[in-house]
């Protein structure tokens, strides 16, 4: 049976990014995911950078497949100030990426004011690789006692707040500050937000609320469509990291059922997913296998990475192919919905473990090279495996 290869891409940040693109080439990947990250969000991206990134891309020998991310901006997010500029910006920054030819896909999150959040970034693994961990009680000495969020204890249990405290009172201060440093933390390469601009975010979404957060991601969707469709874009959203609430924030893309609220509302073929088994995996609500299958016609951009939950919400970044989600059923069932596709779904190793000689390096969290390298050909074998050995059976 004729299976149609999924595409293997590598998130690469620019000019900036220690892993360059030669190395990427070696690790054996196909197509890029870059962003200009350099450019404020919610200002245009101008045709002539963006083309200047696709030509260093392709002078590489490589292919740049998706952007991740055109950030939407808050004014966006929370339906106030400038947001009908913004809208325009972004629509224009669609279309000149469109300009370039060959990018059909772009991701973006609508997750309030921070992007993913973690506690610790150098969680030390059996093997002496690191990790990037969220730590359920040090999130509630994040929460209760460094940002002092008014009512935060209401969301913590007995057991956690006393620990929490404990573990204030005792810590010292270089700790305190890599734990505020950590959650305030936005993408790689791009500004941290200060807690005074955090405690005034909570309030305005507190405002907002879940089902306003949802009307805007809508109105937002509905707002860029006819630009996309006009010009070949599809649209991912990627979703919530970790995928429950935290820090009074609301989290409207965490679990099969906002998915599908969020395709069906606004029902338009440049709606989709990206399917990220490493945010979605950290939920104990989420059946990974079974979201894909229910989403799986829209998902047109895949990460792959792994997670280990423990009982309260922690978790921690995994090999790719151990920790709690089952890759092999995963990959299975995507190579199935890139038989029915007439071109390749792109797929990227997402974070990988700092290790071997990165360890000496100074490296983006999550996105050294050796890590993903490693995640990639895990993931490479165990598509191929599943290819030549059982996929007629399905
Ligand atoms: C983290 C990434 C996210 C992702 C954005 C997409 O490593 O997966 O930062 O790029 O949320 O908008």
């Amino acid at each position: 049976m004729k299976v149609h290869p999924l595409l293997e891409t590598w998130r690469w940040y620019g000019p900036n990014d220690t892993v360059t693109l030669q190395d990427i080439k070696q690790a054996g990947a196909a197509g890029i995911v870059s962003a200009m990250h350099h450019i404020p969000h919610g200002e245009v991206w101008p045709v002539a950078d963006i083309q200047k990134r696709k030509q260093e891309i392709e002078a590489a020998g490589l292919v740049w497949s998706v952007v991740e991310s055109i950030p939407v901006h808050e004014d966006i997010k929370t339906r106030s100030g400038a947001y009908q500029k913004k809208l325009d910006n972004y629509r224009q920054s669609l279309v000149n990426v469109a300009k370039a030819r060959g990018i059909k896909t772009v991701c973006y999150n609508f997750m309030p004011v921070l992007d993913w959040t973690r506690t610790q970034l150098d969680y030390t693994f059996f093997d002496g690789s690191k990790a990037l961990r969220l730590e359920w009680t040090d999130l509630a000495v994040f929460d209760v006692h460094i940002l002092k969020r008014k009512g935060a204890e209401a969301d913590y249990d007995a057991a956690t707040l006393v620990k929490a405290e404990k573990k204030f009172t005792t810590a010292e201060k270089k700790w305190i500050d890599i734990l505020t440093e950590n959650v305030l933390m936005g993408v790689p390469g791009e500004a941290s937000i200060s807690i005074p601009q955090l405690l005034a975010s909570i309030e305005t979404y507190k405002n907002i609320g879940a089902d306003g957060l949802r009307d805007n991601l809508a109105f937002f969707l509905e707002s860029i469509m006819d630009t996309c469709e006009e010009n070949g874009i599809n649209m991912t959203i990627h979703p919530d990291d970790p995928p429950f609430d935290i820090l009074g924030l609301p989290r409207i893309m965490s679990s099969k059922k906002d998915m599908l609220y969020m395709l069906d509302r606004v029902n338009r073929p440049a709606n989709g997913i990206c399917y990220c088994t490493g945010s979605l995996g950290a939920g104990k609500h989420n059946d990974l296998v079974d979201i894909l299958k229910a989403v799986g016609e829209r998902v047109n951009f895949v990460h792959l990475r792994n997670v280990t939950k423990e009982p309260d919400n922690s978790f921690y970044e995994a090999d790719h192919l151990t920790g709690d989600t089952d890759m092999y059923a995963v990959m299975k069932e995507l190579l199935a919905i890139q038989q029915k596709r007439k071109e390749p779904i792109p797929f990227r190793p997402d974070h990988g473990h700092q290790m071997l000689d990165d360890l000496n390096k100074e490296t983006f969290p999550g996105y050294s090279a050796i890590g993903r390298l490693r995640g990639l050909a895990e993931l490479r074998g165990l598509a191929l495996g599943i290819q030549r050995s059982g996929m007629n059976d399905m």
